[in-house]
């Protein structure tokens, strides 16, 4: 008769754990980068028409590439390629994700943008960092022209409330305020007895404790 040790007992729970991990409803992200420009106002350097090429390389954290805009304050936005959320998600927010610095010490203000169903939204402005590139992440967690919460038509881009574009937004270029890079991103959870992400992890259980997962990557 074989007797079992305790590691095969840990190894049991381990499975099970693995078994419970695959299907649980987890938060996920969806990410785009710039593809085109959508619309622009006040003084930018690059070339118009392609200055997305010069922020779509987010992370851009030491600011390989970047566009200047000022003395003149406005505002800049992109295309982007559609989302394809699932049906039936919830939506948690939507965010504009950047990377930007100011040239001087004096006061600037800057913020994301976004075109939703026609209209611009600015998030609030900060006065970003002096000579330090610093990572912004402006976000909105209800629709700003339906006022209520964002739906997969809004994020996939049909409906009179869609999202159509993201960017950039000054009110004061003076000093000048450089980017670097931009995504926007969509969070949201799949629904329930929808479809499954499925993943793999390596946990620990200690004797008498809870399971701790190491390691977990998404198939
Ligand atoms: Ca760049």
């Amino acid at each position: 008769m074989r007797s079992y040790s305790v590691f095969d007992f840990r190894f049991s729970i381990m499975l099970a754990t693995l078994c419970l991990c695959g299907s649980v409803a987890m938060a996920d992200t969806a990410d785009q980068n710039p593809t085109s420009d959508e619309a622009v106002s006040g003084t930018w350097d690059g070339t118009a028409g392609s200055r997305y090429t010069v922020v779509n390389d987010h992370p851009d954290s030491s600011g390989s590439s970047f566009l200047t805009h000022g003395t003149t304050a406005g505002n800049l936005t992109f295309g982007f390629s559609a989302f394809s959320i699932p049906a039936g998600s919830t939506i948690t927010n939507v965010q504009v994700i950047y990377y930007d610095q100011k040239t001087a010490s004096q006061s600037a203000a800057a913020a994301g943008r976004l075109k939703v169903g026609g209209n611009y939204y600015n998030a609030s402005t900060h006065n970003p960092a002096n000579g330090t590139w610093t990572l912004r992440t402006d976000t909105w967690t209800t629709n700003p022209k339906s006022a209520v919460n964002w739906t997969v038509d809004d994020v996939n881009g049909s409906g009179s409330n869609n999202l159509q574009a993201f960017g950039f937004f000054s009110s004061d270029a003076s000093p000048t305020v450089r980017f670097s890079s931009v995504i926007v991103r969509v969070t949201y959870t799949l629904p329930l007895g929808g479809p499954k992400r499925v993943y793999i992890s390596c946990a620990r259980i200690p004797l008498g404790g809870e399971p701790e997962v190491l390691w977990r990557k998404r198939l």
